[in-house]
């Protein structure tokens, strides 16, 4: 990750980079307003075009799944949607609040490809009423040293993946996201190759860990969390969690990722959170929980796999320093 303010090699985040909360709060209670149908559509309308908060604030409803629920304290949603890693809005964390409001997340389709026997195009809607959506509360690891504790809507991509029928030739799954110049500043950039993919192992992408996700909080994605639909997979680093899904494809051979071409010696293809293999630029044995630890609070010890210590079979006999 570009990472220009360190300390220990862990990035602070800076006064600058954080909405002050009166912001917030104003942003908050028009969203209320607009729920309780106090303000009318045309103005609603209007200030989608022009606010970070397009489509933030539509209530998604979820049962949650006690299965998938970590205990950990919640990172508070301001937090987790003032403080993000999307490049394509800025390479600052608090860049895409402030500039993803030019993405248009409605009307969106998905296109599955590959080595399925039953490609198909879902628009958003038929994607999202695919099963039953779950809430989830999931650890979020950055490999810069940072993390946060999110609830998550959505239902497991083996849902889906199961639905289109892989051949079996289908090995690995890439995820391609929106690359769009008019909706998306941070294009001009060439920090990345666009557009950002991913990529899991078939068995990874089948793990019923790896959650497609359509909200957070009770809510539709905000745009800068990768509205409308991205992918969370728990015990990676949150690179592998792609934003704006607009392709899935199935593959033979291993796709190329962005991170992994930019920096193949920084970012694998695996990128499992593991407390044992350091970054080549700083460690990754611990971490600084996002809005609840100050800045002098002690980092917590990262925990292998984030935790999600389920995982350890897919890996069973590999050796993760090699495979990072
Ligand atoms: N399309 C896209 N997806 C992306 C990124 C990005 O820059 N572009 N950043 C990744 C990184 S580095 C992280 S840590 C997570 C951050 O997700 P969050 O902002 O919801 O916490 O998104 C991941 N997905
Ligand atoms: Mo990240």
């Amino acid at each position: 990750m570009l990472i220009h303010r360190r300390n220990n090699g862990i990035d602070l985040p800076f006064s600058s980079e954080i909405t002050p909360r009166e912001v917030f709060e104003s942003r908050r209670s028009f969203i209320k307003q607009v729920a309780v149908g106090s303000i009318a559509s045309a103005s609603l309308l209007e200030m989608t075009t022009r606010s970070a908060w397009a489509q933030s604030g539509q209530k998604l409803a979820a049962k949650s799944n006690p299965a998938f629920v970590v205990m950990d304290k919640q990172t508070p949603y301001k937090d987790a949607t003032t403080y993000n890693n999307y490049y394509e809005f800025g390479t600052d964390k608090s860049d895409p609040a402030q500039t993803a409001g030019t993405l248009k997340p409605r009307p969106w389709s998905v296109v599955i490809e590959g080595e399925v026997k039953k490609p198909m195009t879902l628009d958003l809607d038929n994607l999202m009423k695919l099963t039953s959506l779950e809430e989830r509360v999931y650890r979020h690891r950055c490999v810069e040293g940072w993390s946060m504790v999110i609830p998550w809507i959505g239902y497991s991509l083996s849902n889906l993946i199961k639905k289109v029928e892989p051949t079996g030739n289908a090995k690995y799954v890439e995820f391609v996201t929106l690359a769009d110049s008019k909706q998306m500043p941070g294009l001009r950039s060439s920090v990345l190759q666009w557009p950002y993919t991913e990529g899991l192992r078939m068995d990874e992408a089948m793990h019923p860990l790896a959650l497609l996700a359509f909200g957070m909080y009770g809510e539709v994605l905000p745009n800068q969390n990768g509205a409308p639909v991205r992918m969370v997979v728990p015990w990676k680093y949150g690179f592998k969690s792609a934003k704006s899904i607009v392709k899935i494809r199935f593959l033979k051979e291993q796709p190329k990722t962005s991170w992994n071409l930019s920096a193949p010696n920084e970012y694998g293809f695996y990128s499992n959170v593991n407390p044992n293999v350091d970054h080549p630029r700083w460690s990754q044995a611990t971490e600084r929980r996002i809005g609840e630890d100050g800045f002098f609070t002690r980092k917590r010890p990262t925990l292998m796999f984030n935790g999600y210590n389920d995982v350890a079979s897919l890996y069973a006999g590999m050796d993760l320093k090699r495979f990072f």
